[in-house]
């Protein structure tokens, strides 16, 4: 083949001041940097700086973003070029203001960190080259756009009006971090391609990544390349043959007689389909039918099924070019339809089999987005899937991601909800540089991801539309935004991605009846339901609360009867192994300054008006670690067996947040160094594809079975309501459940004492075990707990653990010991007389069954 590509490497990093020559720059200045990667890692691993999410070190790198950075490299340059060949130095991501050099003649500048920075440097090429590259303040040279002002000075005071009608102590909830809504910087990195989270947000601290965030390559190209390929499949057929259309662009740079492009799948079974396609016009196209095609399926369904792709490029009988990539056959579309009980659906559907979306929304695994590694997007999604979601949303506030997290979720099955990056803000969408770059990141960004099987749906934004319809208590078109999400991005994804459908925005929807509040109603699309957490009516309708703790309180999820939940959530603490390895011992404490520090929602006890209803407050660091992630756990099952009743006018529940941007207190149910919280296993349990859950409603009690799967359920469930101590015989009900729907199938009446809990299990293995408390936690009659615990050692890494319970034992769990230790399962109940056993994997050497131990809920009788 006649392309050939070369990884730089070798970069060295130097820090200037502002405008200053590079010349005058002391040869003593530069270190080695981290590429992919970023100026602050690579400051880090020189020991120049401390951890800057260690403590209370944020501020001391907010110098970093002030600075001119610059990078240089030497690499040989190719040999002799033929008249019909040419290189290209292509930067797959510059964050964020870049100049280029090369033998110190200006190739070009970059303001865009969401698409590559592309050059011809053919003319400019010697037997050994240097390159230079400046990186500017992220946001130098920019002015405030006045329509993202305007936004933040209305919501303020909308947004504390939309706290509803509460009693005198429930403040407004919005997080307006003293005056500024989420970051103060916002208004401004508005006008910057730039990941917005990189200005701190509720979850995160202000780290703003800066450098060569991605490789670097140089491209040795001869007569034509392919510059794109896309195999999208039309249609599935009954008899299960797939019409896949193949499309290879191809640009051609010396004069050459003829251009054809070859493709070949190969199905997992070894089945293999191949065509060759004359170029016309840049273009090559062709039609395969498929017969048996080997569908790509989420994992909750089938067999997430790739097939190998290769193309080739031939120029006048010569190979000029290849590439090669794995895709799936599938469709998947939206059902938009008329729901019988008011309003219209929205759910995803998957080869024509209509889905319960469960998943929770994606953020960059860290602040310093160049430096995760495709190890840890694989174990990040490998836990989302173990943790039965099928869907992940990327947020529009973070990056589009990396290549390793898109291949994990196509080969593990998990689909794609992806927000373009746009967040919170208001977009001077008419400023024509903006827009134009806008356009040119939509198209890049579309195309690169139109042959990932997980992909399921493209979506404008993150709450653009939502908080500009609070504050202005509309949402017509206008400079704010409306021309890219209405525009420009559908258009880039209806010309370039071609088969996932597009949604303007998250959250989005339009029904008459419910005026400005429709993006976030409940009777069309998807909606973020903060009434819980934040304690405002967002839409959902409000209620008369008599505390803010109510107004929070999860029971509010109760009330709504939204289609599709894209974010929902309650904050709870990391492990506290984790806040031991990021806080220094005598600041681990309970509001200390530095877990304040940690925290950035607002007001920081946000959290404490909650937890007074459910948990009573912490009084030590076990109990606030315990405290917050039984509120977040029992608050997400909770929310997810209400919105799993509603199936098929609900169809979808995503959490806020799947995992964290650094080791803080957040909404996530994984913290940063991968340690899942208790919110995860019982989100897991919830997240069956079977369920079957409780639903008090008056004096009486309900039993409904889920099935979100897409055959026909028949069980048999045993039932039993009994007192702490016991373990009643329990009731036999059998049950056969309609594929993605809901039934009720017993119920009795109460009242039911708060000494009592019910419990339901399957006897036929046909879902989860479930129970149903009738009063908060803190008021249950737990006995003292003695658990009869055996740990065993069995060999590589793995230990079994026997506990056994005298008592109704609440919240029994294994502390993670070190990062990257798996548990079987985890945070789970046991009845009076009963064991579970839990397997334990990944023990790192020097880890043995003696760093395992059991531990009950810190507000048992007998902890503290
Ligand atoms: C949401 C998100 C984020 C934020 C979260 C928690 O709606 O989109 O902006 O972090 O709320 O407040």
């Amino acid at each position: 083949m006649s392309r050939s590509s070369i990884t730089l490497s070798g970069f060295e990093i130097a820090e200037a001041p502002l405008d200053v020559d590079i010349a005058l720059v002391a040869e003593s200045s530069w270190i080695p940097a981290i590429v992919p990667g970023g100026v602050h890692e690579s400051l880090l691993a020189a020991g120049l700086i401390e951890h800057p999410y260690r403590d209370e070190n944020e501020a001391s790198i907010r110098w970093i973003e002030e600075r001119d950075w610059w990078y240089r490299t030497r690499f040989d340059g190719p040999s002799e070029l033929a008249a019909d060949e040419r290189v290209r130095l292509v930067f797959h991501g510059l964050d964020t203001v870049a100049d280029v050099w090369l033998n110190g003649r200006h190739v070009g500048g970059h303001e865009n960190m969401f698409r590559p920075a592309d050059f011809d440097v053919t003319a400019v090429l010697q037997p050994v080259n240097e390159i230079l590259v400046r990186f500017r303040p992220p946001l130098a040279g920019l002015d405030v756009p006045p329509q993202a002002t305007a936004l933040f000075t209305r919501l303020a005071a909308v947004l504390a009006a939309m706290s509803g009608r509460r009693s005198k102590d429930a403040a407004p909830q919005a997080n307006t971090g003293g005056g500024t809504f989420i970051s103060e910087m916002l208004p401004l990195a508005t006008l910057r391609r730039k990941a917005a989270f990189s200005w701190g947000w509720d979850f995160g601290p202000r780290a703003p990544s800066i450098g060569i965030w991605r490789p670097v390559e140089l491209r040795r190209e001869r007569i034509a390349t392919i510059t794109g390929h896309h195999i999208r499949t039309e249609a599935i057929e009954p008899d299960g043959t797939a019409l896949v259309t193949v499309l290879v662009e191809v640009e051609d740079f010396s004069p050459t007689p003829s251009l054809q492009a070859s493709v070949s799948l190969v199905s997992p079974r070894g089945a293999r389909h191949d065509v060759s396609l004359p170029v016309v016009d840049g273009r090559a196209r062709g039609l395969l039918r498929i017969a048996d095609a080997e569908l790509w399926w989420s994992h909750d369904l089938g067999e997430p099924s790739l097939y190998d792709v290769t193309v080739v490029l031939v120029a006048g009988g010569v190979e000029v070019d290849a590439l090669s990539d794995r895709v799936g056959i599938r469709r998947i579309e939206l059902d938009r339809s008329d729901d019988p009980e008011g309003g219209r659906r929205f759910g995803f559907v998957l080869n024509g089999v209509p889905i319960f979306a469960r998943g929770a929304a994606w953020l960059p695994a860290d602040m310093l987005v160049g430096s995760v590694s495709a190890e840890r997007h694989r174990e990040l999604v490998g836990l989302a899937r173990d943790g039965g979601m099928n869907m992940l949303r990327i947020w529009g506030g973070g990056i589009y991601e990396h290549d390793a997290f898109y291949s994990a979720c196509d080969e593990l099955g998990v689909l794609i909800w992806h927000d373009f990056m746009f967040a919170c803000v208001d977009y001077p969408s008419a400023d024509p540089k903006l827009a134009a770059e806008v356009a040119a990141e939509a198209e890049y960004q579309v195309r690169r991801l139109r042959n990932r099987a997980s992909m399921a749906l493209w979506a404008g934004n993150n709450e653009v539309h939502v908080l500009h319809g609070y504050a202005y208590q509309n949402h017509d078109p206008g400079d704010w935004g409306w021309h890219f999400f209405h525009d420009i991005l559908p258009r880039a994804v209806a010309e370039h991605g071609g088969g996932v459908p597009y949604w303007p925005g998250s959250p989005w929807g339009d029904s008459p009846e419910e005026g400005f509040l429709a993006i976030n109603g409940v009777r069309d699309g998807d909606r973020h339901a903060w009434e819980v957490w934040h304690g405002m009516d967002v839409g959902a309708g409000g209620g008369d609360y008599a505390s803010a703790g109510e107004a929070r309180h999860y029971r509010r999820y109760a009330n709504d009867t939204g289609k599709f939940i894209s974010e929902f959530g309650i904050h709870a603490s990391p492990e506290l192994s984790t806040l031991e390895r990021w806080i220094t011992p005598a600041e681990l404490d309970v509001h200390s300054p530095t877990m304040d520090a940690h925290n950035k929602d607002h007001p920081k006890n946000k959290g404490d008006a909650i937890m007074e209803i459910i948990t009573g407050l912490p009084q030590s660091m076990p109990q606030y670690v315990d405290f917050t992630m039984v509120t977040q756990a029992e608050g997400l099952k909770f929310g997810i067996e209400h919105y799993r009743r509603r199936q098929p006018s609900n169809n979808g529940t995503l959490v806020w947040q799947f995992n964290d941007v650094w080791p803080g207190f957040s909404w996530s149910v994984v913290d940063y160094e991968g340690v899942p919280k208790a919110g995860y296993w019982y989100a897991r349990r919830a997240y069956a594809p079977v369920l079957a859950s409780f639903r008090q409603v008056g004096d009486g009690l309900e039993l409904w079975i889920c099935n979100s799967t897409a055959s026909l359920v028949t069980t048999t469930a045993r039932v039993s309501v009994s007192p702490f101590e016991g373990r009643g015989k329990g009731e036999t009900v059998a049950a056969t459940v309609e594929p993605r729907s809901a039934s009720l199938v017993w119920r009795t009446e109460g009242p039911f004492s708060e000494d009592r809990f019910a419990w339901v299990e399957s006897v036929d293995g046909a879902f989860p075990e479930n129970r149903l408390f009738f009063a908060e936690i803190k008021d249950l009659p737990f006995s003292e707990q003695a658990l009869e615990v055996t740990i065993t050692d069995a060999g590589d890494g793995e230990a079994v653990v026997d506990i056994a319970a005298e008592h109704f034992a609440y919240f029994v769990h294994l502390p993670t010991p070190a990062p990257g230790v798996r548990f079987s399962d985890n945070y789970v109940d046991l009845r009076a007389g009963t064991s579970r056993r839990i397997h334990v994997t990944g023990l790192p050497s020097g880890f043995g069954a003696d760093d395992l131990r059991v531990e009950t809920y810190a507000g048992m009788p007998n902890r503290s």
